[in-house]
């Protein structure tokens, strides 16, 4: 090739690159040019080659990552070679010299199947950095951890590292439709497309599955919960193959989601009922079906006997008895069934947040080995503050696993900057105290609590066809914080936002700390604009995009906002306590007892809890209004400053996701004064009480706020099946 050829060439790469650190698509795998020149000096001199132990798919995606992070961040080439000083090492456990394997057995040992070591070792006389692992996926992930610790300008010189996941399956659930509509989804549309698979096969399957493995997520849904049989068909699985094969090396298995009624659907059988013969082989045969096609398939998800999906309720018979039929089916493929617990009925007059509980709970070990019981991580619904799911610690025989949703669909969407890992850990730290202190939730749900061989937790996703994947720029890192909590729910949302923000935009201390304090804040921000002091379920019905206290006139009982607020002259909030639900009777001691009296309610769930007067006096002294109106004012003052705060930051990053945060903050403003205007204008008829001084008189009447109307609004269920 000629000089001037190669220049034009370079020069286009190079343009590429930029366009994609730009607009986002290369998410935290930004893999920034290292000027610094003696770190750079340190890692390439560290780091001179590579050598790849045997051979395999996920080996060569694993050298492949490590090869183009290496000319992102140093310009220059990480050449194979077979020999050699200062070397990084690929190879499993099995690879090693038996010198090595006895020098490692204590490192070795204490990793499981998924787990990496990454030592500076010598071997043959030679110093080495070597990633090893019992498997091929072990090697992978430590090979994108040490690419972690380059991108975050960690020293490597005496790297001793050894990682295992905490949960096994660790999974993300596309609430995808076959026509490409994503309920929920506010980041464009399905980034599956059915029409063109299994023979386009677009990069972005590949990318998406290089993002999922950095982060150690190992499974993906790829099919909304409200689930079409049509996914079970013939020519779909089809399709469904051709990801799953894009997805094999890099450790990711798919998985569907099982429309209870697809013997009926399919025009099979006339009967979906679970203990009929007939329908038992029809699940069995679908299952031989699919594993024949996609050996590695993960197994099914189901929400059966919810908003209308069919379950085996329609024929008398019980959850266990549906969850059971489907995991007999899969279990000589080692699939799993991954069975929701998010149940209520419009019939059941019990409080919305007891119905789950009540009906799973007598269940405790009744479900074969290969279920696990799907619970969302508060018994309403996603809220932007829920207390844990009085599941989590009542059912000790049957794996739980974790559902969070990482999609914001009551949490301003796409369009509100909201550092969710903050929220999930929350969840997860909690002590349910169910055997006695220190029994949080996720020890539950990695299964050391009552030692549980299976766990799981998944995350509902939040990504469509935007170029950046997710919309909002911030929201990348919902996605990757949900991966490593998945990975390590102990771990601090602190240090995930420090490491996504060093790995998206930039290590320089002057962007990380403001950037991490606005990240961590935003969570509490949401909370106080939208749903203060234990409020819940208040946004308008439907789309769910903006405030609707009012509305009270749904069929559905408990789809109206009124039956969460309970606003009346006399009070406000949810008397779950002896005098009113009960549900506190479902969390153990000393939470039940705590919380049964608002003054030693944590106030952040006071309303959650309790129907309280509007001049009830708060800890601060000041009535129960007073302190409603100024948390909604304190959360608008907030996004006021993280504004200020993005303002002074703007040197620091590209041009695009600077200008498109500025205009989000301005939209996320915006709407946070909506919130707080239309809450205190409604509840200021009930309260009949002055707004405090510092709170301004909301913009419009109340009249106008409730005539507002989003037929489109994104997200919005297309269909139900
Ligand atoms: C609700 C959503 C609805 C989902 C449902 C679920 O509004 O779209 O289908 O959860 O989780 O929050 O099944």
């Amino acid at each position: 090739m000629n000089l001037k050829k190669h220049f034009v060439l370079f020069f286009l790469l190079t343009l590429v690159g930029n366009l994609n650190a730009q607009n986002g698509y290369d998410l935290w795998l930004q893999y920034s040019s290292i000027t610094d020149s003696q770190l750079k000096q340190q890692y390439t001199s560290k780091i001179t080659g590579i050598q790849v132990k045997g051979s395999s798919a996920t080996l060569n995606a694993s050298t492949e990552e490590l090869k183009n992070a290496w000319k992102s961040l140093f310009d220059t080439d990480l050449e194979t070679r077979e020999q050699g000083s200062n070397l990084l090492m690929l190879a499993t456990e099995d690879r090693l010299s038996s010198e090595l394997q006895t020098e490692l057995s204590s490192d070795l040992e204490s990793i499981n199947d998924e787990g990496y070591i990454i030592k500076q070792l010598s071997i043959d006389e030679q110093p080495t950095i070597l990633i090893t692992a019992k498997s091929d996926i072990g090697v992978l992930y430590g090979s994108f951890r040490l690419l972690k610790e380059i991108q975050l300008h960690k020293d490597i010189s005496n790297i001793d590292i050894s990682d295992s996941p905490k949960i096994q399956k660790r999974v993300l659930n596309h609430w995808d439709n076959l026509d490409r509509t994503v309920e929920r989804g506010y980041a464009g549309f399905s980034i599956w497309d059915w029409h063109l698979l299994p023979e386009l096969i677009k990069p972005e399957y590949m990318d998406y599955a290089r993002a999922n493995a950095s982060i150690g997520i190992n499974g993906t849904v790829l099919t909304n919960v409200n689930a079409n049989s049509l996914v079970l068909t013939e020519h779909y699985i089809e399709k469904v193959k051709a990801l799953a094969e894009v997805f094999r090396p890099y450790g990711i298995q798919v998985y569907l989601t099982a429309r209870f009624s697809a013997p009926l659907e399919s025009g099979d059988l006339d009967t979906a009922d679970p203990l009929n013969e007939e329908v038992r082989q029809w699940w069995k045969d679908k299952a031989d079906e699919i594993y024949a096609e996609i050996p590695d398939f993960g197994g099914f998800l189901v929400k059966a006997n919810s908003e209308g999906q069919p379950g085996p309720n329609n024929y008398g018979r019980s959850h266990v008895d549906g969850a059971n039929m489907l995991a007999e089916a899969v279990a000589p493929h080692g699939g799993i069934v991954m069975w929701r617990a998010f149940v209520y009925s419009e019939d059941d007059p019990e409080d919305r947040a007891k119905q789950a509980y009540s009906e799973f709970v007598p269940f405790d070990g009744q479900f074969h080995d290969n279920v696990l019981v799907q619970v969302k991580n508060g018994a309403i619904d996603f809220q932007p503050r829920e207390p844990f799911h009085p599941i989590f610690g009542a059912m000790p025989d049957t794996p739980l696993m974790m559902e969070f949703q990482i999609t914001q669909e009551y949490l301003g969407f796409s369009s509100h900057l909201v550092f969710l890992p903050k929220m999930f850990e929350e969840t997860l730290q909690s002590d349910t105290y169910v055997q006695g202190e220190n029994s949080s939730v996720a020890k539950i749900i990695d299964g050391t609590l009552s030692n549980k061989k299976l766990t799981g937790i998944a995350g509902v996703a939040n990504i469509g066809t935007e170029k950046n994947w997710t919309g909002h720029p911030f929201g990348q890192a919902n996605w990757y914080g949900f991966g490593r909590l998945a990975w390590d729910p102990y771990l601090d949302s602190e240090k995930i936002a420090e490491d996504w923000i060093k790995m998206t935009f930039t290590n320089n201390p002057e962007f990380v700390q403001p950037i991490k304090e606005m990240l961590l804040d935003s969570r509490e921000s949401v909370v106080k604009y939208m749903t203060p002091l234990g409020l819940h379920h208040i946004m308008d019905t439907g789309h769910h995009y903006g405030p609707g206290p009012w509305v009270s006139e749904l069929s559905r009982p408990e789809w109206n906002p009124v039956y969460y607020h309970k606003a009346d002259s006399e009070g406000v909030g949810f008397d779950r306590t002896k005098s009113g639900s009960n549900a506190l009777a479902q969390y153990a001691d000393p939470i039940a007892e705590k919380y049964s009296s608002p003054e030693t309610t944590p106030e952040k769930f006071l309303l959650w809890f309790h129907h309280l007067p509007w001049d009830y006096e708060m800890e601060n002294g000041k009535t129960l209004w007073f302190n409603i109106a100024t948390t909604y004012q304190e959360g608008v003052e907030e996004v006021q400053d993280m504004i200020d705060t993005w303002e002074k930051m703007e040197e620091y990053v590209d041009q695009e996701p600077y200008e498109k945060v500025s205009m989000l903050l301005q939209i996320q403003l915006k709407e946070a004064k909506w919130w707080r205007d239309a809450c205190l204008a409604y509840f200021q008829k009930y309260s009949n009480m002055e707004l405090p001084e510092s709170v301004p008189e909301p913009e419009h009447s109340l009249e106008y706020y409730k005539s507002l109307e989003f037929p489109f609004a994104p997200g919005i269920r297309p269909s139900w099946n």
